[in-house]
């Protein structure tokens, strides 16, 4: 079920629900996100903080409470962690939740829908497509610190927001419900797609099997690595990792794996053209580099060893929910015309493909990087 359209609302007065500072100039929608409606809030008084305004999509994450729950104590967590860094800047390198004018940490309007309001980064931009080695090895740093800053805090503190969010085996079970019902009779037109899903179902499963073998751990994950989901300055440096709604235990091969997915693609995530999707290689190495730096000295052989599985599974996985919406009748992401998720399926079962093709080189530039042998007989059991 999709919201109802947020220009109906009084954005004005929903941020005057939050303690502000300064006078809104206006109020204007932000981003390229898939999931939430985002909007700039301009200051009046250049002394004061722009903010940004979200209304956070409820049908997605149904406990939004819990979500807000889980944001705040991560925002804290990391807050007290950078405090302590020489040189480190809080309000720019994390996520600054204002509060209402009732003590809390989310709005929840009449009509059922929940506000939320940070302080907007300045002087800062996201990239849907990556360019340079440099700016792939920030995204690395920035999404490696994240988890090193955030492996002291207990996993069972965090609610799970979307639960079985990349589990494989229920996305699997969802996707072939979504085929049997057939609601808007799509199926028989996407039958090739639904064969590359098939074909590879099986071999996907080696992530899961890690976990649920007890070989890798869960840790506190991002879950949404997406390379858009990091601020980098005007001079392409690290700034702030963003989108915290799934952050919650998972696997670390999670992160890397959807951060590769959109790092290393020459393309869109949605590119029509599949001739254009290819894997850059030295953005591979550039994000790896940074990435292990700063959780290399804590990941597990089998941890490193699982990487690369990852990397295969969540482009993987998200075809799989691109096209589980699109039988489905689009209900979840938000789409620009009508065959957009079918679009967005191929390409990142195209970009499967390729990186099926390169898994060994990365295997080895992992090897590399990290100094071990991250080819573990036991990996693929
Ligand atoms: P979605 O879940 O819909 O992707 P995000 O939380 O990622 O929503 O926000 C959408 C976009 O808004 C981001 O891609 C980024 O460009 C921008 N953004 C989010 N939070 C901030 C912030 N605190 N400061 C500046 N820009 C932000
Ligand atoms: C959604 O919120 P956004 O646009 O960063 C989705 C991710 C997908 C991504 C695909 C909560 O992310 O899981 O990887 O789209 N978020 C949710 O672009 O489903
Ligand atoms: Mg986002």
């Amino acid at each position: 079920m999709k919201q109802s359209s947020p220009e109906s609302y009084n954005l004005e007065s929903i941020v005057a629900q939050f303690v502000t500072e300064g006078e809104v100039a206006e109020i204007k929608s932000y981003g390229s996100g898939h999931i939430h409606d985002t909007f700039r809030v301009k200051n009046a008084q250049p002394e004061y903080p722009d903010y940004l305004l979200q209304r956070v999509n409820h049908h997605v994450f149904k406990n939004v409470p819990a979500l807000m729950e889980n944001i705040k104590r991560v925002t804290d967590h990391l807050r007290e962690k950078l405090v302590a860094i020489p040189g480190a800047n809080p309000r720019k390198e994390v996520l600054t939740l204002m509060p209402t004018r009732t003590g809390q940490w989310y709005f929840g309007d009449e009509a059922g829908n929940y506000w939320r309001l940070y302080y907007f980064i300045d002087k800062t931009q996201t990239y849907d497509i990556v360019e340079t080695p440099q700016q792939a090895y920030e995204g690395g740093k920035a999404f490696g610190k994240f988890q090193r800053l955030l492996a002291d805090l207990p996993v069972n503190l965090l609610h799970d927001t979307i639960p079985d969010f990349h589990n494989l085996a229920s996305r699997l079970q969802l996707f072939r419900e979504a085929i049997r019902k057939d609601p808007v009779g799509r199926v028989q037109a996407v039958q090739a797609e639904i064969q590359a899903i098939e074909q590879r179902a099986e071999t996907m499963g080696t992530v899961l099997r890690l976990g649920q073998s007890g070989q890798i751990p869960l840790r506190i994950t991002h879950n949404d690595t997406k390379f858009n989901n990091v601020l980098l300055d005007a001079s392409d440096k690290a700034q702030c990792v963003i989108d915290l709604d799934t952050v919650m235990p998972g696997y670390v091969a999670y992160d890397f794996g959807d951060a590769i997915r959109t790092t290393v693609n020459t393309a869109a995530e949605d590119e029509k053209d599949l001739e254009k999707i290819s894997v850059n290689m030295d953005l591979f190495r550039g994000f790896t580099e940074g990435f292990l730096e700063e959780t290399g000295t804590f990941l597990s052989r089998f941890e490193l060893a699982s990487l690369t599985y990852g990397v295969l599974l969540l482009p993987y996985i998200m075809g799989l929910r691109f096209l589980t919406d699109y039988i489905d009748g689009d209900n979840y992401y938000k789409i620009h015309f009508p065959e957009h998720n079918l679009q967005r399926a191929r390409a990142q079962l195209q970009l499967v493909k390729q990186l099926e093709a390169r898994q060994e080189q990365m295997v080895q530039i992992i090897s590399q990087i990290a100094g071990t042998s991250p080819r573990l007989a036991t990996a693929d059991n």
